[in-house]
């Protein structure tokens, strides 16, 4: 059984020590400025701070980041880079409820939970949340830290740029290229190129101002 601690101790750190439990990982606990008590098992070890002392610990800990992502910030790439900095792995995770099918190439702390579809050809970066039943279709390429929420739709030979989050039962239609930096609403609508930063509502989506 491998050791992996969790950074960050809120709903996403949840789901994600529910999938690391399926696939037999130790989460030897989480670290997170607020106490939010013990998270299916997993107690908090304090601060970010705290991780050096359990790499100590358990010198071949790997580190997962299960702060979620709402917006277009960079905060789960850097939180990511900090751990590996302090020497943690920082594995792929994919869920034994999801299909990622053959030749698709997953970057590093990138997690695929349950119910998740990723068809062939696609290529996805480091960091990234394939978040329940979210289906990526064949020969996409998605940026780092990008979050597709859960239901959404994200179609054959899309390109998505670092940081973009796909909010939940979005709709991206094929061979749509989406800037870094983009926050589609739930249920967005995406079905021409998007080429500005900024959060896209509706369908199809229009920037808000
Ligand atoms: O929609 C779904 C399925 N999931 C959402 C997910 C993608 O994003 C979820 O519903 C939430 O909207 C959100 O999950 P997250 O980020 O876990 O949100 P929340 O439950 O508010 O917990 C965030 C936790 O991260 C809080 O306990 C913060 O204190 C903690 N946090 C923030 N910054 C941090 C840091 N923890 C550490 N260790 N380091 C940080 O820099």
């Amino acid at each position: 059984m491998a050791d992996v601690v969790v950074i960050g101790g809120g709903g996403h750190a949840k789901v994600l020590i529910a999938v690391l439990h399926k696939l037999g990982w130790d989460v030897v606990g989480y670290t997170d400025r607020d106490d939010r008590g013990a998270i299916l098992g997993a107690a908090r070890l304090g601060g970010d701070d705290a991780l050096t002392a359990a790499l100590t610990r358990h010198p071949d800990c790997a580190a997962l980041v299960g702060v979620g992502k709402i917006d277009a910030s960079s905060l789960r790439l850097r939180l990511q880079r900090d751990a590996a900095a302090l020497g943690f792995e920082t594995p792929v995770v994919i869920s034994p409820h999801a299909l990622v099918n053959e030749d698709v190439r997953l970057g590093p702390g990138t997690m695929v939970f349950d119910g998740v579809v990723v068809n062939s050809g696609s290529a996805i970066g480091a960091a990234c949340i394939l978040n329940t039943n979210a289906t990526v279709e064949h020969d996409c390429v998605l940026g780092d830290d990008v979050h597709v929420a859960p239901g959404a739709t994200v179609s054959g030979g899309t390109r998505i740029g670092d940081h973009c989050m796909v909010g939940a039962g979005a709709i991206v239609i094929q061979g749509v290229s989406i800037c870094a930096g983009c926050v589609l609403g739930a249920g967005a609508v995406v079905i021409a190129d998007i080429s500005e930063p900024g959060v896209y509502v509706g369908s199809p989506v229009r920037r808000l101002p």
